[in-house]
Order: structure tokens, then sequence, then C-alpha cells
């Protein structure tokens, strides 16, 4: 079984939102158009409390994108994105969702991050998805969505470390720093994960 993982394609990560990754709202016709290949379509939501510890918000004196710890890992602030029950927490407005049969939530801890659809970014505590996906006989985890350096990228390490065949759908990704993504990239091909353009998906499925 393959399955389409659609990443965070969330209001706060388009044009005018609080965490807009740039031209993140092109990959959401291609998204629409993807699914119709696949029998499986999941999607993970950022989902994090008002004070949510990875909000520069949440730090006295400390500024948008400054990093702090947050418990023993080193965490960059971001600004106040992706809050439960806002606007900017919702799926795109233009993505299909009617496929869509199960959406993971994340970030829903205030102590910790989670960058992953699978676990927090300490891999203390699991979304559930791995278990899903297995318990669906899913062996290929083709992933897109938002934002290509941060959720899409520490998706599919973990999807690669659960022993999923993992393909990261480069132009249905955007990155927020393009040196990150390059970064990002060669740590999943050195894992096993491939990269790959969608027009190649027809012949690999
Ligand atoms: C994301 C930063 C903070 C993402 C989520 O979806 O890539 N990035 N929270
Ligand atoms: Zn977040």
């Amino acid at each position: 079984m393959d399955v389409l993982l659609l990443v965070d394609v969330q209001n706060d990560f388009l044009p005018g939102g609080s965490l807009a990754v740039p031209q993140g709202d092109e990959i959401i016709p291609l998204l629409n158009k993807l699914q119709k290949q696949f029998p499986l379509v999941v999607a993970t939501q950022d989902w994090h409390p008002h004070n949510h510890g990875s909000f520069a918000t949440s730090h006295e004196g400390k500024k948008e994108f400054e990093t702090t710890m947050l418990g023993d890992l080193e965490q960059i602030l971001w600004p106040d994105h992706c809050v439960q029950g806002h606007r900017g927490a919702g799926f795109a407005k233009e993505l299909n969702l009617n496929r869509v049969e199960a959406i993971f939530r994340k970030g829903t801890d205030p102590e910790i991050d989670s960058y992953s659809g699978f676990f927090d970014n300490g891999k203390l505590k699991s979304t559930g998805l791995a278990d899903y996906l297995k318990g669906r006989g899913v062996k290929r985890v083709f992933a897109g969505g938002l934002a290509a350096d941060f959720c899409v990228g520490f998706t599919v390490k973990d999807a690669l470390e659960l022993g999923f065949e993992t393909f990261l759908i480069e132009d249905a990704t955007r990155p927020i720093d393009p040196e990150g993504w390059q970064k990002m990239k060669t740590e999943i091909t050195r894992m096993g994960g491939e990269i790959i353009n969608s027009s190649r998906i027809e012949s690999l499925i």
C-alpha cells in the first residue's frame, strides 16, 4: 500500500499567514491532482496551544527566529502559528480534504515542539501515525506539504527510520530557508530516501 502524506498544508504557512512559506500556495493544485493517484491519503496538522513553547511570545525578551533551550532541546522561536481553533491552524481552503482518511495532529504539548508527523522532537511521544500506516499495510510513503526544511523533512526522516520506503515529492513542497533545504535533502538521500519530481510517480505506482 502507498500513502500520500500531506504535511501541514495550513493557512499560517501560506502567503498572508503568520509563518508564511514563500510560494507555499503553489503546491496546492499539485497536491489535489496527486491525491487521485493514491489509494490512501493522510494529513498532518500543526496544532499548538496558544502558549506553546516554540513561540517567541512565550519567552520574555526573546525575538522571533532566535533560539532558546526548550527542555533539553535547542528550539527555534517562531511567530505564533497554528494556534488550536484559530483560522491559521485550518487547512488551506483550496486543499481537497475529501479523500483524506485520517488527520494526525502534532505540537499539542506546550513543553516540546513536533516537526515530524510521527514523533515530537525528543522522540518522547508518538502521534500514532506509524501504527496507523502499518495497520493499513503501508510500505511506501510519498510526502509533500510545508515546510520542506522543517516538518516535511523531519517527517520523511522518521518514515525512513521506521522502515518505510520513502519519497519526498520535491515539486509538492516549498522551504522556509533554501540553504536548510539543501542540507535536509542531502541528509534524506544519505538515509536512503528518494527526492523525486511528481512526474515520476506514475511510473512508480
Ligand atoms: C513548521 C515550524 C514550526 C512546519 C511547524 O510545518 O514546517 N515549521 N512549526
Ligand atoms: Zn509549529
